[in-house]
């Protein structure tokens, strides 16, 4: 079987993204008697969709998690809701910033993560992790593949959902040293048990059954 683990290159003038340093970390490795294969997508608002449907076509994977990046988030952030809605606060990789505008106009107003959100949560944070659940993805390229990924694999009876990871140590050390960060071994560590719990079979996906917070960005 196969896991699908995304991530997504720098973007907003940085040059290393957390979320495909995990990925590719992760890529190659057996968790549950699953493969991992780690995907680099572009942070454009037409690459990323293309590069996820190429892979999901290829790999046909049972459990899909999708990363990218959150600065100023100081846990792992489980996301619950994709949102159909583009709202960009910054420019993608290739410029563009769309407003206001639907990711798809075929589709309703918002998925579910399938993710069993709070076990992961639970999970995390037994381990050490801080970990918590988002109610917003944002309205940017994160929010569109999230959005993108579960309208593709919506009643096909397969786990997936996005994961939002804070800022690494080096990148606050650049931009802004207030910025809350965690370690690389640290993310790496909180991924690969977010997929095993997944995996695991125990918990039941927890869509609509909002409890906590609100977004957390
Ligand atoms: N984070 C951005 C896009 C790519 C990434 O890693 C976001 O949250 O939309």
């Amino acid at each position: 079987m196969n896991i699908l683990l995304t991530g997504f290159e720098p973007f907003g003038g940085e040059v290393i993204n957390p979320s495909w340093e995990v990925a590719r970390s992760l890529h190659g490795q057996v968790i549950a008697g699953s493969t991992v294969h780690a995907r680099c997508l572009p942070t454009t608002f037409v690459g990323a969709p293309q590069a996820l449907a190429d892979a999901l076509a290829v790999l046909k994977p049972e459990l899909v998690i999708a990363l990218g990046q959150a600065s100023g988030r100081s846990e792992v952030s489980i996301e619950r809701v994709a949102v159909n809605l583009i709202d960009a606060r910054i420019a993608d990789n290739v410029g563009e910033r769309p407003l206001d505008t639907p990711v798809r106009t075929d589709a309703p107003a918002a998925y579910f993560s399938t993710l069993p959100v709070k076990a992961i949560r639970d999970g995390l944070r037994a381990a050490g992790h801080p970990a918590g659940l988002s109610l917003s993805a944002g309205a940017f390229v994160c929010n569109q593949l999230f959005f993108e990924l579960q309208h593709r694999l919506a009643g096909r009876g397969r786990m997936s959902g996005f994961i939002h990871l804070p800022a690494l140590p080096e990148q606050a050390a650049r931009t802004q040293p207030s910025v809350p960060s965690m370690g690389l071994a640290a993310q790496i560590d909180a991924i690969k048990l977010a997929i095993a719990i997944s995996l695991s079979g125990d918990a039941q996906p927890a869509a609509g059954d909002p409890d906590e917070g609100g977004p957390t960005s």
